[in-house]
Order: structure tokens, then C-alpha cells, then sequence
């Protein structure tokens, strides 16, 4: 039997489950694993073949991770043969190495180990596996054969709000250096040089410094740093427009750039014609991309960038399949701007465009609800696609970085090998990963941190799922005057108050300690109140009840000032945590024992529960389900950052739970002239409306009603075709009564 054949015998038999618990957790999943059952102790002294051909990051990382002394061949009884295909220190394997770009072939036994790359970053991967192969100072004697499914895999730093900073950066290129994602898009809304109108002007002289040494560390971590353009908003379709962005390009290749992106998303008017814009990227690719050999296909997200907000009539996708030059890359968010990736998303969009979509995963970027965090397991993206149907997936975080990497490690388990996803089992390696010491205590802060709340995407994640039937269980048979066995809920809770303790003083991950802190304090005022309302209910005696409920006032008090203190954004400030199934547990349970007391006792205590008993009603479908806010006497529509599409007749209303006398509504679009296409109205609640007149400064609009009471206040669009407009300011100001 030839050696090739009798491998692929010998892989058949897929891992031997007896030696697959001995061995370490492999991530992501590699796709052959044969193990022999022996494990050898780490070789001391060793002979490195192929060193001198071979990948230097390759040759470093084997290095700095495996901690052996190099010796001559001659003294050696052990080698290390490293090298990729076409190298002759690894001509003996070269056979057995798969074809698949960035593939490996990695062998041990107990004399030598072969790192075997289909090219350099494939031997480097190898390296990554060697790494995570050793245990207690041994390595099991084992054969691999690993390639990964999705091409380009990695992270798109593309959100609104605070950019990540260096440091975060860093310590992102050497995780995806451990995680085999080889992606980093650079985009990040809030930096002035990427977006209008400053897109034109090269970066000051620091900052271009340090993204010069940011692709540099990138690039030790086989990590392409793609620097993306935002140029859409004010572009001209002009020479000069054309000649800016190719010296923006050439003054980023300077500081050693090699993969570039044009991003035309949340921009309206003259930046949205799909034509122009394929005569522009053409330009680019012909002009600036393919004339350099080290530079990579261009990549482009278009304005309609996921199937909701696709016109098919006007053709747009259609029109950049056609023009675009095949080898551009199209990015594609899914259905909606956030949302699954399913395989007929795919069959939809990749015939449009005329090549497989390169996937712009919205998981788990935070930028439109800021108040919450989204730390649970990545699914809703389906493993049974066809890995060729999308050309790169990479996932927009939350301007956390740290906490994102729980979400990326799930993404890139997902990309590498789709069949052997396994979303929890990502999950809980995320965890390990980041917090070693905790993981168990973090396990449960991500457990209660993972559902966004209502927003205006519509998009929801399960939360607390391991104890939402039993919170269910116990508020029914509460409401119906049953007295429920609390027990499993009070452990829950004393759980969520001990995980906090720890993980405000964990050592071991400062970064994601600092960055989670504000939801950490948040979480213990949870616990603390969970097992307060828990002891209220089951209190005997009235002056027990009033102290717990006393106490529990003072938590709620607590919490609140946390919400006030911290990350005071103007979009959704605040800290919110455990929104979808426990803080809906405490209050349930607060409201009826406080209801349940005062008619025993014939007292009046009050019971605040910090919902809004406002609504927001409209017609408008991007601006359906978002959510109000309360501040103060404010009542505040959450600010949206992309494009509004607004049909005429279409309104939106902020309804009032009862007619209060108003001082004053707010109104900013984005744009100027709204009273000529739009009207503003209020109404008592009983069904006739009349005209409040606006005045206007640039795009601010204000208006101060009569000072009649008021129950809604509404804007209709009154004029005739759509309108893109910004939704950037709609609060209504309650007066004093
Ligand atoms: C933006 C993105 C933002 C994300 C989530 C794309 C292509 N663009 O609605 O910058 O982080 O949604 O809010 C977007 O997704 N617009």
C-alpha cells in the first residue's frame, strides 16, 4: 500500500476516542486528526530543518511557543522539519500536505515533527496547531490534515462610536494569529480620515505612524490589514474625487498597506448610483490594485448592503454585478443589516451580484443599542452553506474589543471548519480563552449579558436560557398566590453576586475587566436584588417585608445611578444587564409582593419599575421597533445612524401614556427643508390633530406647543416621493405640572 494511500486508511478511523480525551482541545477544529495514542515528552535539544527557507512568523512563533534548544543535526536524536510546499526540507511530505490555500500537514512522533504548509501561512497554522498540541510539557504522537472552509475570515472593525485603541488592536492580531482568522478590515466610522470629508487627506504624521507599525504587527501575525475608504457621502464622480482616492491609497500602501476596501454603506444621494460607483472601483482596481503584484483583490461593501434594503426594480445589486470587475469582492450583511447567514440568503444575493458574497457579519457589534453587552454564543449561521457560496466572512464587534473576542473565537471556529461547528462548545472555549482562573464565573456574567433588548433592527438573542423556564415557573405560580420553592432561583442570583465579586478583581484579563466593569457593578446590584425580592416574597412577617423591600428600594436606587454614571453615550447611555429574562423576574415578582402586602396590611408602598410607559408607533418599517427613552421629563426616540428611507404618508409617533403639557419637540434629520416635504402635529388623545410650526437652525427643528396637554406627537411625511433622511433627534419635553 502506498504511504498516501495507507494514511487516508489510517484517517478513516477518524480520532480514537480513547486518546481524543487525552488530547488537548483543538480550535479551531481541525478537519483530519489521527492520534497514535503515544505522547512523547517535549524534545530538549533538536535539529530545525528547513529554517532558513521557511516562513520567519512561522519560525518565531515555533520558537517563542515550544521551548526546545536547537542543536546540529549531527548531535540531534530529534528534528523538526518545517517548511511549504516546494521546500526541500519537506519534500518528503510534501504528498500528504492538502491543496487548500493555507492548508497544513503536521506529524508527530518520537523522532521528529513535520510542519508542512500548502504556503507560508499554512506552515504557520501548523505551528498555531504544535502550539495547542502540548500538555503537561508532552505531545501526542498524532497526524493532521487541516485546511480551512471560508478564504478570508477575520474581524471588520466597522462600527459607529469609539474606535479601538492601539493596544486593543495588538492584542486583536495575536489572537487571530491563534485563531486562524488572516482578516482585519479596518473601518471604523468615528475616524475622521476614513469617512467624509476627510477621507481626502492623508493621516497626520502619528497617526499614520502608528497604523504603519499596526499592518507591521499584523502582518508578523499572518493577519491582512485591509484599509477600508468611506467615501461615499460626498464623493463627486469627478476626476479629482478619483485622483484623491488613489493617492489616499498610495500614501496607505506607503505606510505598508497591501489590501484595500471601499465602503459605500449608510450614505445617500449622489455616492448610491451603482454605476458610477463600478466605474469608480474599476478605476481603482485597473489603476492602483492590479498594478501592484503584492496587493490583494479590492473589496467593496455597496449601499444596499443586505436584501431589506435592495430595490430589485432600480436593479442596483444587479447593476454592480454586471459592471463590477469579477475579481472585486461585494460585501453582504445577510437579509437584514443584522442578521443570520443562511444558505438561501446566499442563493439570493450571490446570482445578483455574480460572485459569492463576501460576508459582512453585524454580530456582535453593539453601536445601536451601547447600553447593552452581547456576550453570549454565536449561531444563526448556518454550517450547511457550501463554504465556496461566500468569499470571505468576517464578523463588525462591539467597540469592546476584549469582550468581542468571545463572539470572534465563535466566528472563526465557524469559518474554518462549518461542519464541526458547535456553538456552545465555541462558546465555552471563548471563555477559557479569555479568563482561565473565571471561566466559570464569566461563563455566568455571558450567560445574562447576551439579548440586546428591543432595537430598532428587530434583532433579539437568547439570554439566561439555563434558568428561564424555572424564572417563568416561579412567577405564575406566584401571580396565582401558590407559594413556589424559590431555591433555584436564589442560587441563581447568589451565583450572579459571587461571579461579579470575582470578576471585578480578576487579574488574569485586566483588559475585559476594564471594559465590562460598569455592567459587572450592574450585575451584583442583580444578585443583590434578586435574593431581596426572593426573601420579600417569602417573608412571614410585616416588618421583615419592609426591610427587604426598603433594601430593595436602595439597590434599584443603586442601580439607577449606575445607569446614570456610566458610558454616557448620547445614543443609548447607560448599563443594562440581564434585560430579557431576570430583570423582568425581579419586577414581577417586586409588583406583586409589594401588591399582595398592601392589601394584607392595608399599607401604600410604591413599587418604581424602571420601564417606559411611553410607546413609539409608526409606520415607517426602519423605525417600527425602536425602542423609546426616558430621561428626566425627556421622552426620546434612540437615535438611528443609517439612512432612513421614508415613504410619503409614512409617520412616526411618539404616544404619551396620558396627556401631560409639553415644553417643547426636538426634531432633528440630518437634513434641512423638512417642513417643506413633512408636518408636525400633536393631539389630546382624542383623535383630532392639529399643526405645531417648526423653526428651524441648519437641521434642528423646534417647536413649542400651546400649553394644552398633550398625548402624541406626530411626523408625517406630507410631500411626494422618498425621502433619506438621518434620524438624529425626535424628543418630546414634558413640562412641569
Ligand atoms: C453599518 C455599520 C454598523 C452596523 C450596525 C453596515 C454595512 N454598516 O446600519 O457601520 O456598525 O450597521 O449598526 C450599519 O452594516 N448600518
Amino acid at each position: 500500500m502506498k504511504l498516501k494511500t495507507l494514511f487516508f486508511v489510517l484517517f478513516a478511523w477518524g480520532v480514537t476516542v480513547a486518546y481524543a480525551r487525552e488530547l488537548p482541545e483543538l480550535f479551531p477544529s481541525p478537519r483530519r486528526v489521527h492520534v497514535t495514542g503515544e505522547t512523547y515528552p517535549l524534545p530538549p535539544a533538536c535539529a530545525l530543518a528547513g529554517v532558513s527557507e521557511a516562513d520567519s512568523a512561522a519560525v518565531r512563533a515555533l520558537k517563542e511557543e515550544l521551548p526546545f534548544r536547537v542543536v546540529s543535526p549531527k548531535e540531534a536524536s530529534y528534528t523538526i522539519y518545517i517548511g511549504k510546499k516546494g521546500d526541500k526540507s519537506i519534500k518528503k511530505y510534501a504528498r500528504l500536505i492538502p491543496s487548500q490555500p493555507e492548508g497544513y500537514y503536521l506529524s508527530v512522533t518520537g523522532r521528529e515533527i513535520v510542519l508542512a504548509g500548502a504556503d507560508a501561512r499554512g506552515t504557520y497554522y501548523a505551528v498555531k496547531t504544535l502550539a495547542q498540541l502540548v500538555k503537561n510539557n508532552r505531545l501526542p504522537g498524532i497526524e493532521i490534515i487541516d485546511y480551512p472552509d471560508i478564504r478570508f475570515r477575520g474581524v471588520v472593525e466597522g462600527f459607529y462610536g469609539k474606535p479601538w485603541s492601539f493596544a486593543d488592536r495588538v492584542s486583536q492580531f495575536r489572537f487571530y494569529g491563534d485563531a486562524k482568522l488572516n482578516t482585519y478590515i479596518y473601518g471604523p466610522k468615528d475616524d475622521p480620515y476614513h469617512s467624509s470629508p476627510n477621507w481626502r487627506l492623508p493621516y497626520p504624521e502619528k497617526e499614520a505612524a502608528r497604523l504603519s507599525e499596526l499592518v507591521r504587527i499584523a502582518r508578523a501575525n499572518h493577519v491582512d490589514f485591509v484599509w477600508a475608504v468611506h467615501p461615499g457621502q460626498d464623493i463627486r464622480w469627478n476626476d479629482a474625487d478619483r485622483q484623491k482616492l488613489v493617492e489616499k491609497f498610495e500614501a496607505m500602501y506607503r505606510l505598508g498597506v497591501r489590501s484595500f476596501a471601499v465602503f459605500f454603506d449608510d450614505i445617500s444621494g449622489e455616492g448610491t448610483d451603482p454605476l458610477r460607483k463600478a466605474e469608480l472601483l474599476n478605476f481603482l482596481d485597473d489603476r492602483f490594485v492590479k498594478t501592484k503584484p503584492d496587493v490583494t483583490p479590492l473589496i467593496m461593501c455597496p449601499t444596499e448592503y443586505n436584501k431589506s434594503w435592495s430595490d430589485p426594480e432600480k436593479g442596483y445589486l444587479v447593476t454592480l454585478g454586471e459592471e463590477l470587475n469579477p475579481s472585486v469582492q461585494v460585501m453582504w450583511t445577510g437579509d437584514r443589516v443584522i442578521s443570520d447567514i443562511t444558505r438561501d440568503g446566499l442563493d439570493w444575493i450571490n446570482p445578483r451580484i455574480r460572485r459569492p458574497a463576501y460576508i459582512w457579519w453585524n454580530f456582535p457589534v453593539s453601536d445601536y443599542v451601547r447600553d447593552h453587552l452581547l456576550l453570549g454564543p454565536v449561531y444563526g449561521i448556518e454550517t450547511d452553506i457550501a463554504p465556496s457560496a461566500m468569499a470571505g466572512f468576517v464578523a463588525n464587534p462591539m467597540e469592546h474589543a476584549e469582550a468581542s473576542k468571545i463572539a470572534v473565537y465563535g466566528v472563526a471556529a465557524y469559518a474554518w471548519n462549518m461542519q464541526a461547528y458547535d456553538s456552545l462548545q465555541a462558546w465555552n472555549g471563548a471563555l477559557r480563552y479569555l479568563m482561565p482562573g473565571d471561566a466559570d464565573a464569566l461563563r455566568t456574567f455571558a450567560a445574562h449579558n447576551s439579548d440586546p433588548g428591543p432595537n430598532g433592527h428587530g434583532y433579539r438573542r437568547d439570554e439566561s436560557t439555563e434558568i428561564r423556564e424555572e424564572a417563568v415557573r416561579f412567577v405564575e405560580a406566584y401571580k396565582k398566590g401558590e407559594k413556589p420553592d424559590g431555591a433555584r432561583m436564589l442560587r441563581e442570583f447568589k451565583k450572579i453576586t459571587e461571579a461579579a465579586d470575582r470578576l471585578l478583581v480578576n487579574k488574569e484579563n485586566p483588559a475585559l475587566v476594564k471594559e465590562i466593569e460598569p455592567w459587572l457593578h450592574q450585575f451584583r446590584l442583580l444578585g443583590e436584588t434578586g435574593r431581596e425580592v426572593l426573601a420579600m416574597a417569602a417573608s412571614g412577617s410585616r416588618e421583615e417585608f419592609l426591610r427587604k423591600y426598603n433594601h430593595v428600594r436602595a439597590l434599584k436606587e443603586l442601580s439607577f445611578q449606575v445607569d446614570r454614571s456610566y458610558n454616557q453615550n448620547p445614543y443609548q447611555p447607560g448599563v443594562k444587564t440581564a434585560t430579557l429574562v431576570l430583570q423582568p423576574f425581579v419586577n414581577e415578582v417586586l409588583v406583586t409582593a409589594v401588591t399582595r402586602h398592601n392589601a394584607k396590611y392595608g399599607d401604600t408602598l410604591r413599587v418604581e419599575t424602571d420601564y417606559c410607559p411611553h410607546r413609539l408607533v409608526s409606520n415607517v418599517p426602519q423605525l417600527q421597533y425602536l425602542p423609546l427613552q426616558l430621561k428626566n421629563n425627556r421622552v426620546l426616540i434612540s437615535p438611528l445612524l443609517e439612512v432612513v428611507k421614508w415613504q410619503p404618508g409614512q409617520w412616526v409617533e411618539i404616544r404619551l401614556d396620558r396627556a401631560y403639557p409639553l415644553s417643547a419637540i426636538d426634531l432633528n434629520f440630518g437634513v434641512a427643508g423638512v417642513s417643506e416635504w413633512g408636518k408636525l402635529e400633536v393631539s389630546a388623545g382624542d383623535g383630532a390633530w392639529r399643526s405645531v410650526p417648526l423653526s428651524a437652525k441648519g437641521t434642528l427643528y423646534k417647536a413649542v406647543p400651546e400649553k394644552t396637554a398633550v398625548r402624541s406627537v406626530r411626523f408625517t411625511h406630507t410631500g411626494s416621493g422618498e425621502k433619506q433622511v438621518y434620524l438624529r433627534q425626535f424628543v418630546v419635553t414634558l413640562a412641569e405640572e
